[in-house]
């Protein structure tokens, strides 16, 4: 499967110059392209230039908003971010289609974090935008939940995410939903941490992006997934898990002898990967609320068969009983097995509800205070009322 990635706002821009790494990882060690253009919009200039691997010209960093913001941000203010998208969205549409290989995308993914000013405000306005402009295309969102921490320092952060996140549920195709805190590894320094959540988040589209563009044939699995199977399982609020489990490097003869023996433990070995990716979701969820699942099994040839496949299929089915399941094998890892599932069409995702309740209060707190900064300036003003002013 091929995609245009554009990520709006700081979030959005870095994690669209790891899907530009991605694209070059797969063309130096598969020789296939899995991303047919990578873009960043911000009214940031200064995010923009921190960006490493994405095209460096204006045409792949656009910079939106610089007559309103000066190149420096909106704040956190995210109706300025929407307002900027509508004022400047015609930018980003012109850039996206200029790549030679644009006529090849399958789908678009739009990336933001919905606490931000920027990628909020803006990534509802151009999902519209370009779903207007290109209507036999889905468009994608990828939307990165904040950290605990910012939940109870900045108000903002919940009225942004809450506001973000039914702005794009009434225009996205489907939103895949990452929670900053699920991702949190203690031992990292915060930024070192960012550049390495991140990488985490990219790395389960690599084997799902890849599969269905291998060519030869050693590395076409008995059921290939493509793009048809992703696009027909992605719908709605969404979320994606990923595990592995290491394989052994050398094999005794006598090991690969014991037929019966060899396959219980592939078996093990996926269920174990399985279970990884089930616990590993970017964001906690009942699976049982699932709609439409997938599984991507990657693993060397030898390791795959039919009773794995088999088995992994009964558990998911067990595990997502009402979800109509979709799944593929890719034949191509070395010495490890990999395994991304899927759930989509959510019923219920518990913290898209939580932003929404607790933004309820929230909306009149800011209210309340704008109010009394608006009393408050009255004031002021009243008592200038008998000095003259030179304007
Ligand atoms: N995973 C991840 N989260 C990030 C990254 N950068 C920022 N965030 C999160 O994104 C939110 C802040 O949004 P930004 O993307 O910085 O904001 P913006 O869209 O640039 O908007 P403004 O700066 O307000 O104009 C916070 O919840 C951060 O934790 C990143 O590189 N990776
Ligand atoms: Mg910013």
């Amino acid at each position: 499967m091929k995609l245009v990635v554009v990520g709006f706002g700081q979030c959005g821009g870095r994690i669209a110059d790891e899907f530009a790494r991605l694209n070059r990882r797969a063309r130096a060690q598969r020789g296939i392209e899995i991303i047919t253009g990578a873009f960043a919009v911000n009214t940031d200039a200064a995010d923009l230039s921190g960006l490493s691997t994405l095209g460096a010209d204006y045409q792949h960093r656009i910079l939106i908003g610089g007559r309103k913001t000066g190149g420096h941000g909106v704040g956190k203010i995210n109706e300025l971010g929407a307002e900027i998208a509508k004022e400047d969205g015609d930018k980003v549409i012109d850039a996206i289609r200029t790549p030679k290989r644009f006529f090849e995308t399958d789908a678009f993914l739009l990336i933001a974090s919905a606490a931000g000013g920027t990628g909020s405000g803006a990534i509802p306005i151009m999902t519209k935008y370009i779903k207007e402009r290109y209507m036999d295309k889905p468009v994608y969102n990828l939307i990165i939940l904040p950290f605990e921490h910012e939940e109870t320092t900045e108000e903002r952060t919940i009225y942004n995410s809450a506001i973000c996140l039914k702005s794009v549920n009434s225009v996205a195709d489907a939103i895949i939903l990452v929670d900053n805190q699920r991702y949190v590894r203690k031992d990292f320094s915060l930024r070192n941490n960012l550049a390495k959540i991140n990488a985490l988040i990219v790395e389960p589209f690599y084997n799902l992006l890849c599969a269905g563009e291998e060519k030869k044939s050693k590395h076409i699995g008995a059921k290939m997934l493509d793009a048809g199977d992703i696009i027909q399982t992605l719908v709605g609020w969404t979320v994606i898990g990923y595990g592995t489990s290491q394989l052994p490097l050398f094999r005794f003869p006598f090991w690969q002898m014991i037929n019966f023996r060899k396959k219980s433990t592939e078996t093990h070995r996926g269920i174990h990967a399985m279970d990884e990716a089930l616990s590993e979701l970017s964001i906690k969820c009942n699976p049982r609320d699932a709609g439409r699942a997938l599984y991507l099994l990657s693993a060397p040839a030898k390791e795959v068969n039919m009773d794995l496949i088999k088995e992994l299929g009964s558990y998911l089915r067990y595990i997502a009983p009402e979800a109509t399941i979709r799944n593929g094998d890719y034949p191509r890892e070395r010495g490890m097995l990999d395994i991304i599932i899927i759930l989509s069409e959510l019923g219920d995702v518990e913290k898209v509800r939580h932003y929404y309740n607790k933004s309820v209060g929230v909306i009149h707190e800011i209210k309340q205070r704008q109010e009394e900064i608006e009393t408050k300036l009255r004031g002021i003003d009243e008592a200038s009322k008998d000095i003259p002013s030179l304007l």
